[in-house]
């Protein structure tokens, strides 16, 4: 079967189709379309650079959705709801498990990752309202909140990423997770650390290395500047609904 056949008898959305990445935080579906960035890439300098966005989306991204689809492909499963799939890895037969892992992770991180930043100035630029409110009471500060969260990053040895989760009792906790593995992966992800992300923090040098080279901690600053406060926001509202 071809990909495009695939596609189509799965019921996976087909060009044209970009339902699946507008809330992520929601937790609507992600299918393996993938959608346009939401500003140009050059919008979010000098923080992150353009030629970093175009990599970063344009192949990294694009690499783990074609490895899942042929890991979908492989294992014969459905692709309606990647969410779905990551979250429950042991529906998908051992032999494609680590891929699907991976790629599934992959896709899923990178399509929230790219809502989650905002050009400089376009937004709030710190949290409001009750999203604020959580930070100070969990954390005792925003700041306090960015400090546990840049750390989280910093520390994590080689590729990963750092997150703000909302957990089953609704409350808001740091995280990290090593690769691609995320918040939602039951079985993989330690129970304790499981959530839903309402923010993250890719730390794979892809992500930051042609600017920062080895100053993880200085692409993390910088990162702050991007983050787009009202995406974060309504994940919040969504994941306590
Ligand atoms: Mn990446």
């Amino acid at each position: 079967m071809n990909r495009r056949t695939f596609l189509t008898t799965t019921g996976v959305a087909v060009a044209g189709s970009l339902i699946s990445t507008t809330s992520q935080a929601g937790l609507s579906a992600i299918t393996l379309e993938q959608a346009p960035l939401a500003y140009p890439p050059e919008a979010l300098e000098p923080h992150i650079d353009a030629l970093t966005m175009n990599i970063h989306h344009g192949k990294h991204h694009v690499a783990y959705i074609t490895n899942l689809t042929k890991a979908l492909e492989a294992a014969k499963l459905p692709s309606t709801n990647v969410l779905e799939l990551i979250s429950d890895l042991s529906k998908a037969p051992a032999d494609q498990q680590m891929a699907i892992r991976n790629n599934g992770g992959g896709h899923v991180n990178h399509t929230w990752f790219w809502q989650w930043m905002a050009p400089a100035g376009s937004g709030p630029t710190g949290p409001e309202g009750k999203l604020a409110e959580a930070l100070q009471t969990t954390f005792t500060s925003i700041d306090a909140f960015k400090k546990l969260f840049g750390e989280a990053g910093t520390k994590r040895f080689g590729s990963g990423w750092a997150w703000l989760v909302v957990k089953s009792d609704g409350s808001l906790a740091v995280t990290s997770t090593p690769n691609q593995d995320n918040p939602l992966m039951k079985g993989i992800v330690a129970d304790s650390d499981l959530g839903t992300p309402i923010l993250g923090l890719d730390v794979w040098e892809h992500a930051y290395y042609l600017k920062y080279q080895n100053k993880r901690p200085d692409y993390i600053t910088a990162w702050w500047n991007v983050v787009n406060w009202s995406a974060v926001a309504k994940g919040y509202e969504a994941a306590k609904a």
